[in-house]
């Protein structure tokens, strides 16, 4: 995959930027899709085919949310076509008016599922250490008209939660969280898929584990799932009963026959990152400049990200800076998230999306750099992409004069 053997010293060689090889000779992507062993998959697709059952409440999604439901420890689980379908009813299913109180700092989809429920976003910022949504700030957004918390667990974080907890219960508030980066990640022993009223999970093939397109309700009251079950099949109940308006959310035969081929490769990548993260720990943990997401210390991490956060003074470099000269090494970073949310031309105009209420997610996009990470990736590539990033901090200055010439960063 990379030209050379790794060079033992960091900033050995001369960014490619300023005339040097690249680091890889192919574009190393921020993740790639988990794949399954052939064989466990052609077997159920030879199943589906043999039935001809493609969808509609098929035996392999029902398979997969029982395999999920014992996987993850929770007390149910409702297979959906995707995550942002999964929130839109999970939403839909509380009954919910006015606002709701959820971070700039995230996907699109957490916030267009809000307001796709015809509810009125409200952004509140979030903590600069756990990069997730301040529990302190989210209690001086609620008024009289808030009825729901959506925070998001990013990159797989837990969130504060006994804080938000503790203040939907003395707000009256349902908690819906956002747990599409979570899968397989624990705090104090328990599923991220089993916190709030209701968790949604994103099994999108960016996702640690995936069915190419999906997600999943999650909680641990299984009474949510018979009305969830309504609300992604068109509200139909029986032959001659629709009840209410629900959607087509359902999840494919396909698609779950590819997640039960995934599910144990999943939890064993977890395995893999966790030490190709340490690999990353190891040669950038303690560089100036660079700042890391702080996880509770009764959290285990899923690894579904490797976040830094580029401070430009101290780094020599911005974080823009450093996205294009890492892309010019054939390593492609993602800022996620950036823009926020709240600078979307749909939510800019409401007050809450006012920078000046939302100083530490407009830092912290402006900081965010997700750096590759999947199992397959390997160490020796690991170190070289961050042996590649340090080799930009010694050589930042004439970066810097390479890059405003070319007019990227
Ligand atoms: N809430 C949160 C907090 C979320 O982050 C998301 C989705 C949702 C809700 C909604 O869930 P879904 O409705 O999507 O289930 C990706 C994903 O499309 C999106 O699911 C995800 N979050 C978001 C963080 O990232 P992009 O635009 O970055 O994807 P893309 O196509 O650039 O792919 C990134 C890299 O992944 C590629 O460079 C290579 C690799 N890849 C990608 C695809 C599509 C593969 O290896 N195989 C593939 O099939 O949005």
């Amino acid at each position: 995959m990379s030209k050379q053997p790794i060079q033992s010293g960091a900033g050995a060689s001369t960014p490619a930027l300023l005339g040097g090889e690249p680091a890889f000779d192919q574009p190393i992507n921020v993740t790639r899709a988990l794949a399954p062993e052939p064989s466990q998959l052609q077997e159920r697709l030879a199943s589906i085919h043999a039935s001809r059952w493609y969808t509609n409440d098929g035996p392999l999604a029902r398979e997969l949310e029982q395999r999920l439901v014992e996987a993850l420890g929770v007390g149910f689980c409702a297979a959906f076509c995707n995550g942002t379908s999964a929130l839109q009813a999970a939403l839909r299913h509380l009954d919910l008016s006015g606002e709701v109180i959820t971070t700039p700092f995230t996907f699109p989809a957490t916030v267009h599922a809000i307001e796709w429920n015809g509810l009125t976003p409200v952004f509140c910022d979030i903590d600069p250490e756990s990069w997730n949504l301040d529990p302190a700030r989210a209690a001086e957004r609620v008024t009289s008209a808030t009825s729901a918390i959506v925070p998001v667990h990013v990159f797989g974080n837990p969130c504060d939660v006994g804080a938000l907890g503790a203040l939907a219960e003395a707000r009256e508030l349902r908690l819906v969280y956002d747990a599409a980066h979570a899968f397989g990640a624990r705090l104090e022993g328990r599923s991220l898929a089993g916190y709030g009223d209701l968790s949604v999970l994103s099994f999108h093939a960016t996702k640690l584990f995936h069915t190419a397109e999906g997600g999943a309700v999650t909680g641990e009251d299984a009474s949510h799932y018979r009305p969830l079950h309504l609300l992604r099949n068109f509200g139909i109940a029986g032959e001659d009963l629709v009840q209410g308006v629900g959607l087509n959310g359902k999840m494919s035969e396909l698609h779950a026959a590819l997640g039960l081929s995934l599910l144990e490769a999943a939890f064993e990548e977890i395995t893999a990152r966790a030490r190709l993260a340490a690999v990353y720990d190891g040669l950038l943990g303690s560089v100036p400049g660079l700042r890391f997401q702080r996880f509770p210390e009764t959290a285990e991490k899923n690894h579904a990200y490797y976040a830094i956060r580029v401070e430009a003074e101290a780094f020599g470099l911005s974080r823009d800076e450093v996205h294009h000269a890492l892309r010019a090494e054939n390593i492609v970073t993602r800022r996620y998230f950036f823009p926020l949310c709240s600078e979307n031309e749909s939510y800019r105009a409401l007050p809450s999306a006012r920078p000046e209420g939302l100083p530490e997610a407009h830092r912290l996009a402006d900081e965010v750099l997700c750096l590759p990470l999947y199992g397959e990736l390997g160490e020796a590539a690991v170190a070289r992409c961050a042996k590649t990033l340090l080799g930009l901090r010694e050589a930042a200055p004439q970066l810097r004069r390479a890059l405003a010439r070319h007019g990227d960063a």
